[in-house]
């Protein structure tokens, strides 16, 4: 397994559309192992693979506390078959806006349905922090991040952060 380097806004890629995987072979569970490794490593919670500059459908999560047994979820071409009505309102943070944090409200419930790390068809109900975790990690495959449902004051000001803090990334690395 190898960590792979995590890109941060502002960068066109995350504005892209990831495409539908075909198949689940070896080579694709190694990009899932590879982007578990990424994300324990962050530390974060979930992790899209356009967040490694892969433009495919593949997410993974996992929101177990730090002394639980460790509970990976891989989810290929992930998708939301419904979400609840009513709505809750949780902080979200971005492995690819560092630093950043904002509450955001998301349908509360959703259910979705994917194909796992075997390659088998799978549907899963999601309620609490995981329900958030797949909602903001779906967003990610279409090119959407948390600071879109901001106002665009606040989001303006989350970005001229991110410049900034990407140019001074840049002056450790030169
Ligand atoms: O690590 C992460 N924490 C988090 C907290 C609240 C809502 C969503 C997330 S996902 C984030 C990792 C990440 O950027 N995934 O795309
Ligand atoms: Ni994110």
């Amino acid at each position: 397994m190898s960590k792979r380097k995590i890109v941060i806004e502002p960068d066109p890629i995350l504005r892209q559309k990831s495409e539908i995987l075909e198949k689940v072979d070896d080579e694709l569970r190694r990009l899932m192992d590879d982007m578990l490794e990424t994300m324990y490593s962050a530390p974060g919670i979930g992790l899209a693979a356009v967040q490694v500059g892969i433009l495919k459908r593949l997410v993974v999560i996992d929101i177990s506390k730090e002394k639980e047994k460790k509970h990976p979820l891989f989810l290929i071409n992930p998708e939301i078959i419904s979400k609840s009505k009513s709505t809750s309102i949780h902080e979200e943070g971005c492995l690819s806006l560092p630093g950043q944090f904002a509450e955001i409200e998301r349908p509360a419930e959703c259910q979705i349905k994917y194909i796992d790390y075997d390659g088998k068809k799978k549907e899963i109900k999601a309620k609490g922090l995981l329900s958030t975790c797949i909602q903001h990690e779906i967003d990610h495959l279409d090119g959407k991040l948390f600071i879109d449902y901001l106002s665009k004051l606040k989001k303006d000001m989350i970005l001229k952060k991110l410049v900034k803090h990407k140019k001074e990334l840049n002056k450790i690395v030169l």
